[in-house]
């Protein structure tokens, strides 16, 4: 039966969020203002781009296939460079000239059978020599940092223990290892977490089976010198609906937000503590370190179901424009026989997603969190930009810089039609002082409908130091990293 060539006139194939599904590559980008020649490096990101119409009409943003972005930065010029990772799904569908992957993470709504169902759409991460495009629900897929072109799945040489791979694995800046896990490690519905580490040349340390309350998204992690913790979105999986057609997640309001709490080095899975704090949805890890044997850790923390487009068991959802995230600060005794936590402290009031460090600080005591804010003082033409934008992200209209000591708070405006992907920090030199540094970051244009880079040195968040202007449009995408071209060289 022949698929429609049209994809469906919804919020998330539409206007800004039209699928791009460019393949290509473009020398010397026009650049506004200049480029430090410090700058030396590649930033590699990656967009949900749906190659062909979904088989599934309401198909989310995050079944899109994996599509990477790289600007390689050399004497203050820009080389952008752009290609879909050759999973199974994108090959056999090509093949096909026709979707064949069902349901985000329903393979019994597929109309062929995959091994691997990865969109390779959610990271892209360096780690020994390396490019990994990450899904959760499955093991990365390598790729050339040169030229993006796909090596294949990636299971560590036979060492990945787990059918699941995060897509957050961190890199400790200390012992250079890869502090990795899975989740529903074991297949569809199991409660199995794996957690990994892996040494820098490849080899696998840590090895630990753990078991999870609730078979429950984990989507990001934290990691401190001491210990390695799961913050359990309250999404959670049920075999039965999945085999019955339904979608592998349901908002679950009545359970609470677990934290797993397991020691890094020597444990047994039995060894997990999990604490329990009042029903709320986790985001993204900023950071965590140990301070007097307790566990502190930072993150935005929404009172509402992000993930809107899997409502709960009665079909509700939140109003997308009601859903707000702040940053809150959780402190954890691992010692304490009482698993219910004190109420976390707000570091800050503001709207915000997507936290960043400079990465040296990873695991340890920090100062500056990056990220990007939805400020309502700033002057951002709302109708224009809301007429344009399409469905299905949160807009974010400026990049933000706390102090999570002080709660001193700079904002980056990036113009009034212009909304903001997430930030990466580039360090100015390897022994620079803790955030001296650039943030790197894609700017939608709502005016031109076609995408930026805007590059701003954390000694001045009034003006950026370039803007880099691209002959393309791309949707949002989720994560980035940037990669030192002495790292990529070696
Ligand atoms: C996220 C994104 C995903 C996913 C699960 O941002 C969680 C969170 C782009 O795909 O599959
Ligand atoms: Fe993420």
């Amino acid at each position: 039966m022949a698929q429609s060539q049209a994809f469906p006139p919804l919020p998330q194939f539409s206007q800004f969020m039209k699928p791009c599904r460019f393949e290509g590559e473009t020398l010397n980008l026009e650049v506004i203002g200049t480029i430090p020649p410090e700058v030396r490096g590649t930033f590699y990101r990656v967009m949900p781009d749906p190659q062909l119409p979904p088989r599934v009409e309401n198909d989310p943003w995050f079944n899109g296939d994996g599509n990477i972005s790289s600007f390689r930065i050399e004497s203050g010029r820009v080389h952008f460079k752009q290609r879909y990772v050759r999973t199974e799904k994108f090959v056999k569908e090509r093949e096909a000239q026709r979707a064949l992957l069902g349901k985000y993470r329903n393979k019994y709504t597929d109309a062929v059978e995959f091994k691997v169902r990865s969109t390779a759409n959610t990271n892209v991460v360096y780690f020994n020599g390396r490019l990994l495009a990450c899904k959760e629900d499955s093991p990365p897929y390598a790729l050339d940092p040169n030229t993006l072109e796909t090596t294949g799945l990636y299971d560590f040489d036979g060492q990945l223990p787990s059918l699941t791979f995060t897509a957050h694995p961190k890199l400790d800046p200390a012992t250079k290892e890869l502090l990795c896990f899975g989740y529903e490690a074991k297949g569809d519905g199991t409660p199995d977490i794996c957690y990994f580490s892996v040494g820098p040349s490849g080899k696998f340390n840590e090895v630990v089976w753990l078991v999870s309350p609730v078979v429950a998204m984990i989507h990001d992690f934290a990691v401190t010198e001491n210990w390695v913790i799961f913050p359990l979105i309250p999404q959670t999986c049920d075999l039965d609906r999945m085999k019955s057609g339904g979608e592998h997640w349901q908002w679950n309001p009545d359970i609470p937000f677990y934290i797993g709490v397991l020691p890094r080095r020597g444990a047994k899975g039995s060894d997990v503590k999990w604490f329990r704090a009042p029903n709320a949805f986790p985001g993204h890890i900023c950071n965590a370190y140990e301070q007097d044997g307790k566990i502190i850790m930072d993150l935005p923390v929404s009172d509402k179901n992000v993930f809107f487009w899997w409502p709960d068991a009665h079909g509700n959802a939140p109003d997308p424009h009601a859903i707000t995230a702040h940053m809150f600060r959780f402190k954890i005794d691992p010692t304490a026989d009482c698993l219910n936590l004190a109420p976390a402290e707000a570091l800050l009031q503001e709207d915000c997603e997507f936290p960043r460090i400079d990465d040296k600080y990873l695991t340890r005591e920090y100062t500056y969190a990056f990220f990007s804010l939805k400020d309502n003082t700033l002057p951002t033409d709302w109708p224009t930009v809301g007429s344009r934008m399409g469905g299905g992200f949160p807009p974010y209209n400026s990049i933000a810089r706390l102090n999570v000591k002080t709660r001193q708070f700079d904002r980056y405006f990036p113009g009034a039609t212009h909304l903001v992907q997430e930030t990466v920090f580039i360090a100015k030199s390897k022994d620079a002082n803790e955030g001296d540094g650039y943030l790197l970051f894609l700017v939608n244009n709502y005016e031109s409908m076609s995408s930026e880079l805007h590059l701003v040195d954390t000694g001045d968040f009034s003006k950026p130091l370039a803007k880099i202007y691209l002959p393309v449009r791309l949707r949002a995408g989720l994560h980035g990293n940037w990669v030192d071209a002495n790292d990529l060289e070696s």
